[in-house]
């Protein structure tokens, strides 16, 4: 039911290990409020991103320049922080997500795609609001335990289809609000179900967030044809990942072969009740 649980250490602190272990979710304190509006600043300058509805620069069509400038920015914001709570970990994609009000400003609950062999290591997201952030204008929800929960390869451009995804099926009143402070970060195992529901302030809720696989760990695009069949390719540095056109095979990736696309078949009432076991301790193999 379950994959195999966290192999080593994620986090520096090991009670905040421990928790991110089992609930696949931490809160920290991670800016003070001058580096959050420096932070703004530098943004603000490279343009105006986002306007009503939501709105991320990693899936935007943005020039490859400004997409860098944007992770040289938010990398170097977050690196003296991130050094201290991860343990040996590096940046490998990041996002300025700008969610303006209207009912498209919502992010269904999904889970972000696979980096790496997640029996052997984990990929982390730090995601970081610029503003306070609560139920009103569209906080990250979480369902805790959920990374733990197998449900097939999160692979790119879409997961198999030919079985239904439980997380199609959730909706708001099965995640958790993480309510946090501008600056507190919200630190996710990158498979966590996470998503935002509707922004229903008349201000833009900013927020950025940092993608990191540890520096050990070789990673991997895994890559579904229109077959539904999925295909695991070498990924040699982590920029590459901000490079390629998700919508077609990257034929210059070295092929490590098939991996099953399998998905387990799980109902959304089952997914939730193994994430809620995991995430209260009591998941049994
Ligand atoms: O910022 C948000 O509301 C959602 C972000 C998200 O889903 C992600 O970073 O994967």
């Amino acid at each position: 039911m379950t994959t195999p649980s966290q192999p080593r250490p994620v986090l520096q602190d090991p009670e905040a290990n421990h928790e991110f272990s089992q609930q696949g979710v931490v809160t920290r304190p991670f800016f003070s409020p001058e580096q959050v509006a420096e932070l703004r600043g530098e943004l603000d300058q490279l343009g105006t991103f986002g306007g009503s509805g939501f709105y991320d620069t990693a899936a935007a069509a943005l020039e490859s320049a400004q997409r860098e400038a944007i992770h040289r920015i938010l990398c170097s914001a977050f690196a003296q922080a991130a050094s201290e709570l991860l343990v040996d970990y590096e940046p490998v994609m990041s996002s300025f997500i700008v969610k303006g009000h209207g009912q498209d400003s919502q992010k269904e609950i999904h889970r972000d795609f696979r980096l790496l062999d997640e029996s052997q290591f984990r990929a982390v997201c730090i995601w970081v609001p610029l503003v306070d952030v609560d139920e009103i204008n569209g906080a990250l929800a979480v369902i805790r335990g959920s990374h733990q929960v197998d449900t097939g390869p999160r692979s790119v451009p879409m997961t198999p289809r030919y079985s239904q995804d439980p997380l199609l099926e959730l909706s708001f009143e099965d995640a958790e609000t993480v309510p946090v402070s501008a600056g507190e970060a919200v630190v996710f195992d990158m498979a966590l179900a996470h998503g935002s529901d509707v922004n229903h302030s008349n201000l833009p809720r900013y927020a950025a967030a940092v993608a990191y696989a540890p520096k050990s760990a070789p990673l991997s695009l895994y890559f579904c044809d229109t077959d539904d069949s999925v295909e695991e390719l070498a990924v040699p540095h982590p920029d590459v990942f901000r490079q390629i056109d998700w919508r077609v095979r990257p034929n210059y990736l070295r092929s490590l072969g098939m991996i099953s696309s399998d998905r387990p078949p799980t109902s959304s009432a089952e997914f939730l009740q193994q994430s809620r076991a995991i995430s209260q301790g009591s998941a049994t193999d």
